[in-house]
């Protein structure tokens, strides 16, 4: 029976104790997730589970005719991301939240962050006030997507209704023309603008299939600048 003896055998399982017992004191179940900035979580491949700490941006819900969630955009001093939640946790801007869900397309270009669960948004006070980033419409694309970007142009196509999902208008300022999409939940009166008007327009920078958005959250997102 030598093999019973043999002080490996019997070490190797106190070691593999040992090791669970210093593994379940470094790691406790309820430990904090490591924080990453939403920009490196950004430059991660799809299907990463990641924890994120922001500002909110838009109100839950606000884009509902066309995203189908009550999600919203969350913002760090490094960059911004969509967080897909099927629950309304009645956020709005400036409410400060720790994401933790995985990163993926929604199927349409735009990167969005998704929970498992409403419990991992946790919700911690008031963030910073995010600036508003003034962009060029030619500039609204992969660079800026997710963050609160603003543009001023001169509208070159009126309000559409596009479908149940919303309405659409186009602006340009000379660098390129970009696509306005509004949600029918922001509240959004579009019957004032016409073709030729300036406006500014400020929104959630987002994209749908090929081309690059910005998605107004209420109606202070818009104003005529020059009828
Ligand atoms: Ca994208």
């Amino acid at each position: 029976m030598t093999h019973s003896r043999n002080p490996l055998r019997l070490l190797a399982p106190a070691l593999l104790l040992a090791f669970v017992a210093v593994s379940s004191v470094a790691i406790p179940a309820n430990a904090a997730p490591q924080v990453i900035s939403i920009a490196e979580a950004r430059a991660l491949p799809s299907g990463t589970v990641v924890t994120v700490d922001g500002s909110v941006t838009t109100p839950s819900g606000a884009f509902y005719s066309s995203f189908f969630d009550y999600g919203f955009g969350l913002q760090d001093k490094s960059a911004g991301i969509y967080v897909s939640l099927q629950t309304d946790l009645g956020v709005a801007p400036r409410r400060q939240a720790r994401v933790t869900g995985t990163l993926q397309d929604n199927g349409y270009g735009l990167l969005i962050l998704v929970p498992v669960d409403p419990s991992d948004v946790v919700l911690h006070g008031a963030g910073p006030k995010v600036p508003v980033e003034a962009v060029a419409t030619g500039e609204v694309d992969e660079s800026t997507e997710g963050r609160i970007v603003r543009v001023v142009g001169t509208i070159t196509q009126a309000p559409a209704i596009d479908d149940i999902y919303g309405y659409k208008f186009y602006v340009d300022d000379g660098s390129g023309e970009l696509t306005i999409f509004v949600n029918n939940q922001t509240g959004i009166d579009l019957s004032g603008l016409a073709v030729g008007q300036i406006v500014s327009v400020a929104g959630f920078s987002s994209q749908f299939d090929t081309h690059y958005e910005i998605d107004p959250r209420f109606p202070a997102d818009i104003v005529v600048l020059s009828h």
